[in-house]
């Protein structure tokens, strides 16, 4: 069964001023198409077949450049697509809300470690808001197309945000004003899907 590039729930000009139409379309249609692809023909006659993304992921040999890669391509673009929205922002909800408080202090603090994390990731990669095994939250980043579920990355914990920090999600419009970007990228954050997400991974 081959990964599918999944379609987006808003139009790619949805989410301007924030994230401009070109950079959208750039963005699912080559880039995230591409990943999905290339994981597709790498995985093909193999047991990863069968196997969900995530599950792939963690059973995954960090050797395998092409897997690693692209798998990792595929599943964090997916997990972002599904956490930004038009007319979100705001402050997270419910049991989140709760439990970002509880760890970091409060929303600010929290607003501000995961900003940091993903303005100092040097060169290309991702920052992270994750569930570790014991339920703590905890922010991240990590390179390229890494993420914290497979071996070795992080403290392995679950993704539930992510903010892509190549310069192909913001060159367009932000040049190499990352952090301009970072700071607008709150005002598009689908906190009730995060929400969601959240419930699922701590059951
Ligand atoms: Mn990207």
């Amino acid at each position: 069964m081959a990964f599918k590039l999944p379609d987006l729930n808003y139009g790619y000009s949805d989410l301007e001023p924030f994230i401009d139409a070109k950079t959208m379309e750039i963005h699912h249609s080559k880039h995230h198409a591409g990943y999905t692809n290339n994981l597709n023909n790498a995985i093909e006659g193999t047991s990863f077949e069968e196997m969900d993304i995530i599950d792939l992921l963690k059973s995954m040999d960090m050797n395998n450049a092409t897997i690693r890669n692209n798998g990792g391509g595929f599943y964090n673009h997916s997990l972002f697509w599904s956490i930004i929205g038009p007319n979100k922002g705001g402050s997270p909800i419910g049991d989140l809300s709760d439990e970002i408080n509880k760890c970091f202090g409060s929303f600010d603090s929290f607003k501000e470690l995961f900003s940091k994390a993903a303005a100092s990731r040097f060169g290309s990669g991702w920052a992270w808001l994750c569930v570790k095994n014991d339920g703590v939250l905890e922010v991240c980043s990590s390179a390229n197309q890494d993420n914290p579920l497979m071996p070795n990355i992080g403290s392995g914990g679950t993704p539930i945000l992510g903010i892509d920090v190549w310069e192909h999600a913001y060159y367009l419009k932000y040049q190499n004003r990352r952090p301009e970007y970072i700071s607008a990228f709150f005002n598009i954050i689908d906190w009730d899907s995060v929400d969601k997400i959240y419930k699922e991974v701590t059951g």
